[in-house]
């Protein structure tokens, strides 16, 4: 779902219809306040110096971060820089960082952050990367999990709000993109200009396969081309479907102008079923047509240390109507959002956001409907399964407003219900709802470590709340989103605990910490830092001018910096500082800052070099300092350079540890 923050719970109810619905089937949900019982407190506890069972990846909506929280403590452990700048590291300040958010729109240091996806082996968490999309200005990142941070970020071209995405198949061969926003495409640039009226006519979309490479080295492979509608949600399949991949569709009505109502009138939209095994074999057999799609693909160039940017021209689309068998349609009642698979991979529950019914697919029913063309129609060249022969089960008594759903591995789904703010377990057995429990407050989606892969952990479910309200201190009118940890190996689910989360939580990913921990890089190697601007030692630290430019190859170590009195820079230079922080120990990292300096300190990690840009505007002489308190000579750690006046003849000079 997108924000719908904060109002009041009375202003969904206010749909009519739902209204009546929710007040009547559910009454008025409780205001009372379940955990905080003793046993609850001590299956969150983790004394001090422990550390928690899982890493909690949560998305940081338009954040654009990816906060990284102990499960089940709900500590926040770390906030990784994705698709927004952050103050924090230098991330997208500094000179190493900015390419990662190179796109064709030029540099973009923000975005709307959704999905985070953890890589997969056989279908099952592996602990190599996290995937995540940017929703606004289409892209999708690859994080690397030795070091947390973005390694790669890749454009997707001819599409316009990059919502199902970033989904992969059970071998993370494949990452899933789709456009929410049907755009005009033409090869020809000019013809994109048209009216929006036409948007039955000239509005298309497309669904984007990124392969994934060995080192993680992410490409689109191929696009294909569907009508104009809003592709909303994926998952792959796995087992018995893991050649598939399934996106829900709204919007059959195709509006483009007050969706609420106008998109809203059908009772049935879609999932789209694609064969993207099928679909891959075709575009390796030389199928499809490259047509232009202008993208940046970013990545850390390891062995220096930096990122580079490359733009690429085109891109391969597949059109369904030449290649049948790639693509179907599955009816699905109104609206629906998410869509997950189960652990069996048989079966594919769509959330229903304005379906009184949750309907569930099965995957054998759909192969036989496509065996047996057991279509109800076509949509451009895209067979129509027939509803009644694919549908397993309608799951009655879901909830009001169902959003998305998780597994627990021992046959029963978690669902989110954001209008009567509830998660409903169901079993994938009977098809009947089995418990239920309030949640504080709308739901969007919900985690289970694992609980969208063929072997959830179903031990904790977290609910990632839209609405806070009341749960913490007040803090004015913006309040944090909300989570909560909720205990599911009984029969009965139980709520543990209330922690509020950075940004806007929309998916997260529950890893196990056994996965990733032992691979934890924890400085870099000197010796191995490649970057052209490093300086590895304090004998080689220096001061250039280039015409007006001016490098400064400085380096840090407890507790100074070489060199920390410099001369000779003039009002008008730009002066690059190459900080290599030669320390080659755990935790010990030095920042750099500079007075006047219009972008972030630097915060440099044992063994790596970043540069900091700076115009000195004024004559004078300016402090630099580091800004991590990295030892108890910390405030020592510090520096002046004078700025001389444009005309001035003073000649750069440089100097440590002489004094007077
Ligand atoms: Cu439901 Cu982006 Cu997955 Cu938000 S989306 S909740
Ligand atoms: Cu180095 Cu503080």
């Amino acid at each position: 779902m997108e924000p719908m923050k904060k109002k009041s719970r009375l202003v969904w109810w206010s749909v009519p219809l739902i209204a009546v619905f929710a007040l009547t089937f559910y009454g008025c949900p409780s205001q009372q306040n379940l955990s905080g019982s003793s046993d609850a407190a001590q299956k969150v506890y983790v004394a001090p110096g422990e550390h928690d069972e899982y890493y909690g990846m949560f998305s940081g909506g338009y954040s654009g971060q990816l906060p990284v929280y102990g499960l089940p403590s709900g500590r926040h452990l770390y906030t990784i820089p994705v698709f927004t700048q952050s103050a924090v590291n230098g991330y997208g300040y500094n000179e190493e960082t900015k390419p990662m958010l190179m796109t064709s729109h030029g540099y973009v240091p923000w975005d709307d952050a959704h999905h985070p996806e953890g890589s997969q082996t056989n279908g099952e968490l592996d602990g190599r990367w996290v995937f995540m999309n940017a929703n606004n200005t289409p892209r999708i990142a690859r994080i690397d999990l030795t070091n947390f941070q973005t390694a790669e970020i890749i454009e997707i071209p001819n599409s316009a709000g990059n919502h199902a995405s970033s989904f992969v198949t059970v071998n993370t061969e494949y990452v899933s993109a789709a456009t929410r926003f049907s755009i005009p495409m033409d090869e020809n640039l000019e013809n994109m200009d048209v009216p929006i009226s036409s948007y039955a006519d000239n509005f298309k979309g497309t669904i984007s396969f990124i392969k994934v490479g060995d080192e993680g080295q992410m490409s689109v492979d191929f696009q294909i081309l569907v009508p104009g509608f809003n592709y909303d949600l994926s998952h792959a399949g796995k087992g018995p479907s893991e050649d598939w991949a399934f996106f829900t569709r709204y919007n059959s009505e195709q509006a483009h102008t007050l969706l609420e109502r106008n998109a809203s009138r059908n009772d049935k939209d879609f999932i789209a079923a694609i064969n993207w095994r099928k679909a891959a074999d075709l575009v390796a057999e030389g199928a499809g047509e490259d047509i232009p799609g202008e993208h940046y693909r970013n990545y850390m160039d390891h062995d220096q240390q930096l990122a580079k940017s490359e733009l690429i021209e085109t891109v391969r689309v597949l059109d369904p109507s030449e290649h049948p068998g790639i693509i179907y349609y599955l009816p699905t009642p109104k609206s629906p959002h998410g869509v997950d698979v189960d652990p069996s991979g048989q079966y594919i529950v769509a959330g229903g956001k304005l379906s009184s019914v949750l309907p569930v697919h099965s995957f054998e029913k759909i192969q036989q409907a496509i065996e047996n063309e057991d279509y109800e129609g076509e949509i451009d060249g895209i067979p129509v399964l027939n509803y009644e022969s694919i549908v397993q089960a309608e799951v009655e008594n879901a909830g009001i407003g169902t959003l998305h759903t998780e597994f627990d591995g021992n046959g029963y789904a978690y669902t989110t219900a954001f209008i009567s703010s509830e998660i409903v377990k169901w079993s994938l057995e009977t098809f009947e709802v089995v418990d239920r429990i309030d949640t504080y407050y709308s739901p969007g989606h919900l985690m289970i470590p694992g609980g969208d892969t063929r072997n959830p952990e179903g031990k904790y479910l977290v609910a990632l709340n839209k609405i806070t309200k009341d749960r913490y201190l007040p803090t004015g009118p913006e309040l944090f989103h909300s989570a909560q940890l909720i205990d599911i190996s009984g029969d009965k689910m139980e709520l543990l605990l209330d922690f509020p989360t950075d940004g806007e939580p929309h998916y997260a990913q529950g890893i196990r910490a056994d996965l990733i921990i032992d691979n934890q890089i924890r400085f870099y190697e000197l010796e191995n830092n490649n970057h052209p601007d490093a300086t590895k030692t304090e004998s080689e630290a220096r001061v250039v001018r280039d015409g007006k430019n001016v490098h400064v190859y400085m380096t840090s170590i407890r507790s100074h910096f070489t060199p920390d009195n410099i001369e000779g820079v003039k009002v008008g230079d730009t002066v690059y500082f190459h900080l290599t922080n030669i320390e080659q120990d755990w935790d010990v990292p030095h920042g750099f800052a500079v007075m006047g300096a219009q972008t972030s300190e630097l915060l440099v990690m044992p063994g790596e070099t970043r540069t900091l840009v700076w115009n000195p505007k004024k004559v004078g002489v300016f402090p630099f300092y580091c800004t991590d308190f990295c030892s108890a000579l910390h405030q020592e750690m510090q520096g002046y350079v004078r700025v001389s006046p444009e005309d001035s003849d003073v000649e750069i000079s440089y100097r440590t540890g002489t004094q007077g």
